[in-house]
């Protein structure tokens, strides 16, 4: 893999999203690097160039000259370009859909919920209890889905006993919520309550390429959880 040329992930600082690439990539052992826009260049050109929606990541890819955007169909393109020793993905028919079914759930049952949950504790100009409590309890019912599922499924991994791209890809919101050092949102949910979950979570976090990647999550959040607080006891 050593002759391709760096794959390029656009994001935007702390973003969740591009993160999700980033495990993928890392873990293929892909040479890749983020190339990190401020917010409000997201919805203009020549970024809108890249992306029509205007949101991050979108991957450029020099080495097939492909730009492809929604994260989803960033790992699928991935997954076939440069998973042919199949290490994130299955080939069976079973499992592979299984495999799926679960990407799915995370791009539209995990992303847009926690999203929500972090535009209104963070961003909204008003508060809004009921809005918080509805994607407060979204994050506690969408841990004890994967929570419930590892139990009763005893793997490791949420297909089959090995890692897949599915659970690559819940990492970064997962990281972003409970009690952690780097969350912002649902900070009264004790995640350690979720076994499965916990350990499931933390085995991700064992391998080498997922802790790289986690660090340098951690790294920015941690400066922007500071400057925040700096800001608010100023
Ligand atoms: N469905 C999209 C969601 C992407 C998304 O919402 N990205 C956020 C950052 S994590 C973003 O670009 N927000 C900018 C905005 O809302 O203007 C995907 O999975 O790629």
């Amino acid at each position: 893999m050593s002759s391709l040329q760096t794959l390029i992930v656009y994001s935007s600082g702390p973003s969740p999203n591009p993160y999700k690439v980033a495990f993928v990539l890392e873990e293929l052992g892909l040479p890749w690097k983020f190339e990190s826009l401020p917010m409000p260049d997201l919805k203009k050109e020549p970024y809108t160039n890249l992306n029509p929606n205007g949101r991050v990541p979108t991957l450029v890819d020099p080495n097939t000259g492909l730009t492809i955007w929604e994260s989803g169909a960033i790992v699928d393109y991935l997954v076939e370009e440069y998973d042919k020793d199949a290490k994130l993905h299955y080939t069976t028919p079973k499992e592979k859909n299984l495999t799926r079914s679960w990407q799915y759930f995370q791009v539209s049952g995990q992303g847009p919920y926690f999203g929500q949950l972090g535009w209104f504790e963070n961003h909204h100009t008003e508060k809004l209890p009921s809005a918080i409590e509805r994607y407060t309890n979204e994050v506690r019912r969408v841990i004890g889905v994967i929570d419930g599922h590892l139990a009763k499924n005893g793997t490791d991994f949420l297909v089959g006993a090995k890692v897949t791209y599915a659970d690559l890809m819940f990492i970064p919101y997962f990281k972003s919520v409970g009690k952690g050092k780097i969350t912002l949102m649902a900070k009264d949910v004790d995640t350690a309550q979720w076994v499965h979950y916990t350990a499931w979570l933390k085995r991700l976090h064992d391998r080498p390429a997922v802790a790289k990647v986690a660090k340098m999550y951690e790294d920015i959040w941690e400066q922007i959880i500071a400057a925040k607080a700096a800001e608010n006891s100023g």
